[in-house]
């Protein structure tokens, strides 16, 4: 594949973002990449690429990249390995899995996999196929988003929202839970060009970001209270009347209930809840209201607490009572997923569970309690653990339990990974796990409507393989002989353009080859999708359903108003957002990014109370564990809470410990999800 004189080769960026960037690859007559620079031809990356990703060449030939497989000859959790031909890795694990499927059934084998790669076969495919032909029990993936999709889901039933271009044409824009410069620095441009244009700009964080910095205001809302902010705000809106009528009667369901709930959601009640003095609310309320048009980013930054289902569905419901989808440059944007519509069925098919040992569907196994799943489940307990796209030993929450899991000997433990993780360190067999920059996949994107195929720009370095290539040879291992497991990449980029939905139109394997990436065939003629402009909600009744079921707001346990006792041990209110340096673990190796999440973020008026000082060393700690951390008294933060960018590598911090050792198995009202940012702690000063 290398070329004989410097060329430049198209990718994607597969990081679990929702800008999915379209890059530019330099390769030189070696076939060594010299540069990676963002496509100025792509509508939304437009020429530039965040920090971290511009460093990507870095991470690429780092000499810690894992080439070769391995396997474990120290403790777990020690870190000593020998190498191992890919032929032995896979006998091993193939003897291995069937004789953990042989006594205890085959889901006694639990995939663990997340955001490593946002493709479509390597991130959610082939592995999928894998597991589901051998048996093994299905991992809930709901470290991130199940709770706000299960939000968007009964009020908006699409993920559908606003593409970014068209904020550019909004007058108001509210970033609500959306560290936007940090984690889709994409839609930036097009704030700054609305903002040309006269637009305001505000931000609704506990804690202020660089985003929150370049606002034209920032409410400083207490952590897992926004459902009582929205609800707050729809009071004004209703009895100002200052809602849409005409829309609320064509295209929403319980509107009544919604008027009943939000009466009580007065603004002295909603300033006791949120924090939000009471004239920022009715002044927040009557400018979104009649701002036109007004639109709401909304982040899964407000998904992650304890109410973060219901919080998303009720933020969700304000452009519907005010009827701004009508709008170009109204709506919302929490995600734009599903937009892609593709055969995602046909792809993970789930029915080869009907094929398997088990011959039903495996049960169903949440991946944000997996402390739990590796030291208490039963019938079968977990007997081995395959790990790809993920670190769990960094990012699950509750890490003691989760650590006690993977240090237990009679786990057999696989991992799939790109760099020596702390996941990785626990590993019987590790093998190494190819970039997206080496391998063919197909995107979708969370933050806009482009659709992307990207192929392999660079030869994989050392002998790693792709995850396609891992569970298709493992199936051929284990004997499973269905089609599904000899397709190529292109037969699956097919299948999963096949589903025959109109937003597909026109996007082929080859018209993909030939323009990397295209815009859904979502409007004719590029013209702006207005996803519920004419209702058309995805929801049964096709409506806007503005108050379901159970949406009424009582404080996280683990909040300030929450549990008595708890709050008395524990008064401060830990956030661990994303550090805007790093995605996720990714990249906590480097050691700027490594000193950026070794902070604690203070308010002033918390640090004096407990004699702390800027620059100090303090112990943050609860019930579950503790962390040491160098206090940043920055006024960056509400106060009551503290904040500690994340997320950090254990292995990196002096005393092993981060965030992730405070946080709670506990989970969302709906979703099932993780709640990282509802979690009580003390702070003391470090002794000298
Ligand atoms: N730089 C960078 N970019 C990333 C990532 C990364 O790690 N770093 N991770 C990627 C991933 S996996 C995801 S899911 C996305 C997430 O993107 P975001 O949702 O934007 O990121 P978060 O940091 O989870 O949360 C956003 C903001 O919500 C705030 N927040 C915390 N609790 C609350 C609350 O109760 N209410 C409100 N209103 N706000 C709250 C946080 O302080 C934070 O500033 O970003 C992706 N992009
Ligand atoms: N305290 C706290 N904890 C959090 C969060 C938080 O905000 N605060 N955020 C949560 C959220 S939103 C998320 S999404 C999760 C993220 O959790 P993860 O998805 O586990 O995120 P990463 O830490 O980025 O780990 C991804 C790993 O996949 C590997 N990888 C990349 N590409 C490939 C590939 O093609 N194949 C294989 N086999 N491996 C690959 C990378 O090397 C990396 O180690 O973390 C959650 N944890
Ligand atoms: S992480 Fe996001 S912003 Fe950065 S290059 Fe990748 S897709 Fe673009
Ligand atoms: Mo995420």
């Amino acid at each position: 594949m290398s070329p004989t004189a410097p060329t430049t080769r198209v990718s994607t960026c597969a990081l679990d973002c929702p800008d999915a960037c379209s890059l530019l690859v330099t390769i030189d007559e070696s076939g060594r990449a010299t540069r990676l620079r963002g496509n100025p031809n792509h509508p939304v990356t437009r020429g530039f690429l965040c920090g971290k990703v511009a460093q990507y060449l870095e991470r690429q030939y780092h000499p810690n990249r894992l080439r070769y497989p391995i396997r474990r000859t120290g403790a777990k959790g020690e870190g000593r390995f020998e190498r191992i031909s890919w032929d032995s890795a896979l006998d091993q694990i193939a003897s291995r899995l069937s004789a953990i499927a042989c006594d205890f059934g085959p889901e006694a084998l639990l995939p663990y996999s997340y955001g490593g790669s946002m493709g479509l076969l390597n991130g959610s495919g082939m592995d999928r196929r894998f597991f589901h032909r051998f048996g093994a029990s299905r991992l809930d993936r709901t470290i991130c988003s199940s709770a706000g999709t299960a939000g968007l889901n009964q009020t908006l039933g699409f993920r559908y929202g606003t593409e970014p271009e068209q904020f550019a044409h909004s007058k108001l824009i509210l970033a609500w839970g959306a560290n936007i410069l940090g984690t889709s620095v994409h839609l930036w441009p097009f704030i700054v060009e609305a903002r040309r244009r006269g637009a305001r700009f505000y931000t609704i964080d506990p804690v202020l970001q660089r985003t929150g910095r370049l606002a034209d205001k920032h409410f400083y809302v207490n952590p897992g209270s926004d459902l009582a902010l929205a609800l707050g705000l729809a009071h004004i809106i209703i009895g100002e009347n200052l809602h849409d009528a005409d829309y609320i009667a064509r295209h929403t369901s319980n509107f009544d209930r919604l008027r009943a709930t939000a009466a009580r959601f007065t603004p002295e009640h909603t300033e006791a809840l949120t924090g939000i003095p009471r004239a920022d609310i009715i002044a927040l309320a009557r400018e979104y209201a009649t701002t036109r048009p007004a639109v709401i980013r909304l982040n899964y930054g407000a998904s992650r607490s304890e109410r973060g289902g219901m919080a998303f569905s009720a933020v969700a419901m304000l452009p519907a009572l005010i009827g701004s989808w009508k709008e170009v440059g109204g709506g919302l944007q929490a995600s734009t997923s599903q937009t892609h519509r593709f055969d995602r069925a046909a792809i993970e098919r789930a029915d080869l569970q009907l094929q398997s040992p088990l011959g039903r569907e495996a049960r169903l196994v949440n991946m944000s309690t997996l402390g739990h799943a590796l030291n208490e489940l039963d019938n079968p307990p977990v007997k081995a653990l395959f790990v790809y796209c993920s670190n769990p030993a960094a990012i699950a929450p509750n890490q003691s339990a989760v650590r006690r899991g993977l240090t237990r000997g009679d786990l057999f433990t696989v991992v799939h990974e790109q760099f020596q993780t702390d996941t990785a360190d626990f590993a019987d067999i590790l093998l190494p796990a190819t970039t997206f920059l080496e391998h063919t996949d197909l995107y979708g994107a969370y933050g806009h409507l482009h659709t992307q195929l990207a192929r392999p720009a660079l030869e994989p370095e050392g002998e790693a393989r792709s995850n396609v290539q891992l569970f298709r040879e493992l199936a051929h291992r284990l004997g499973f002989h269905e089609p599904a497991f000899h397709e190529s990449e292109d037969e699956m980029i097919r299948t999963a353009l096949s589903s025959g939905h109109e937003y597909l139109n026109g996007i082929t394997v080859e018209s993909l080859d030939q323009h990397r990436s295209i815009r859904l065939n979502v409007t004719p003629n590029n013209e702006p999708f207005l996803p519920f402009a004419e209702g058309n909600f995805g929801t049964p009744d096709a409506k806007c359903n503005l108050c379901p079921e159970g949406m009424d707001y009582t404080p996280p346990t683990e909040s300030r108003h929450g549990d008595e006792s708890l709050r008395h041990r524990f008064p401060l209110e830990l956030v661990s957002p994303k550090n805007d340096d790093s995605m996720n673990s990714t990249f906590g190796y480097r050691a700027d990014v490594d000193a950026q999440t070794a902070q604690l973020w203070m308010h002033s008026a918390d640090a004096q109370a407990r004699g702390i000082n800027d620059g100090d060393q303090v112990r943050v700690f609860n019930e579950r564990g503790s962390m040491r951390l160098t206090a940043a008294v920055n006024g960056h933060v509400r106060q009551g809470a503290v904040s500690s960018p994340a997320v950090r590598q254990p292995r990196m911090s002096p005393d092993g410990s981060t965030a992730n050792f405070l946080t709670s198995e506990r989970l969302t009202d709906i979703g099932a999800g993780a709640t990282f940012y509802s979690c009580l702690v003390q702070v003391e000063r470090c002794g000298d």
